[in-house]
């Protein structure tokens, strides 16, 4: 379950979104003039040439829902180039077609649009030269904006790739058994096994379509949640060791003495600070790594009540309600010191906010 990423809590998202702008981000009534889906439609079938990106460091969303637009525009007889930053991890290299994604640090070509999938903006691409292009912004996330030229944000989807499905039910395209196969790995890998994030009765159902048209359910849990590669395993022992729990905090580290160790690369360090989210009774969780030059980078993750992108914005990132990140000057004790200060008043506030007991 390494693989697997927190997401932001489904009705906390909705509430926010709801919030934050005043009106929810879903789609309304289905008007050709103001519908995302309609809007988006309408772009693929004018233009030829397509884009697809997603952000940097992709995970089983980026990836899945990449390959499967790119499938859905060959479906629909267009051109489409993927291209990332970095390249596809390990266990996303046996989807169908994911030998195809580029890794680019500019992009230019004669493209009618560019489709940005899970992106709040261009920079998460971490790709130059997008905006030379026509954009369409796909995305599920709370904090997703309206950056590009067509925008559709809907935080109800419990990934990218449930969108993408439903783009191409709205297209015609036939939901094709590769296709099937990269959309499941989306919702397997955003929902954390079907254990968090925007999981719905359609969560269920759209997995349900999925296993019929062709997706084999043990065979992907199989590849996304036991192949871990042997550096990552070593690398976990390492952080494991250093696993330290406080009230309702839990946090763990790897220095760069343990990377080189264990023989692991930045794409190790996905998904450790989940092991001390995992902890009975842990709010939020801190990961700290330190990088071959002293700096450190944090991953934070909560479960619903603190919100760690608020602290990560505090201490120059930012992310996601459950799951933010930040870089931070070293040492490693003073990174330390500096995140606990932060998380200790979270769980404070928490213990305030919290009804007396009778
Ligand atoms: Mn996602």
């Amino acid at each position: 379950m390494d693989a697997l990423h927190l997401n932001s809590n489904a009705r906390a998202a909705r509430h926010s979104a709801a919030d934050a702008g005043g009106k929810p981000r879903h789609a309304e009534e289905p008007n050709a003039a103001t519908d995302p889906v309609e809007q988006i439609l309408h772009a693929l079938r004018s233009g030829e040439r397509f884009l697809v990106c997603s952000h940097s460091r992709p995970d089983g969303d980026a990836v899945g829902s990449m390959l499967a637009m790119g499938m859905l525009l060959k479906q629909m007889g267009k051109q489409a180039d993927l291209v990332t930053a970095d390249r596809v991890p390990p266990l996303y290299r046996s989807l169908p077609g994911a030998a195809e994604i580029r890794t680019a640090l500019r992009v230019h070509g004669p493209y009618d649009a560019v489709i940005l999938l899970e992106c709040d903006g261009l920079d998460r691409t971490r790709l130059l030269g997008l905006d030379a292009f026509v954009q369409i912004n796909i995305d599920h996330h709370v904090s997703g904006r309206n950056f590009a030229q067509i925008n559709w944000i809907d935080c109800s989807a419990a990934s990218v790739g449930e969108l993408v499905y439903r783009l191409a039910l709205a297209a015609g395209a036939q939901i094709t058994q590769p296709m099937a196969t990269c959309l499941y790995t989306t919702l397997l890998t955003d929902t954390g096994g079907f254990c968090y994030g925007a999981l719905a009765d359609t969560t269920f159902e759209l997995a349900r379509d999925l296993v019929r048209a062709g997706a084999n359910a043990v065979a992907i849990a199989r590849e996304v949640c036991f192949s871990t590669p042997l550096s990552k395993m070593l690398l976990l022992g390492a952080a494991l060791g250093n696993l330290k729990t406080e009230a309702q905090l839990a946090w763990l580290w790897v220095t760069q003495d343990d990377m080189v160790r264990s023989g692991a690369s930045e794409e190790d360090c996905e998904g450790i600070v989940n092991f001390a989210l995992a902890v009975h009774g842990v709010e939020a969780a801190a990961f700290l790594r330190e990088l071959p030059e002293g700096r450190i980078r944090l991953s934070l993750r909560g479960k619903g009540h603190i919100d760690v992108a608020a602290i990560a914005e505090h201490l120059g990132g930012g992310g996601h309600e459950n799951a933010a990140g930040c870089t931070r000057e070293g040492p490693l004790e003073r990174a330390t010191e500096e995140i606990l200060r932060e998380l200790r008043q979270a769980v404070e506030a928490l213990g305030a906010s919290r009804p007396e007991q009778a």
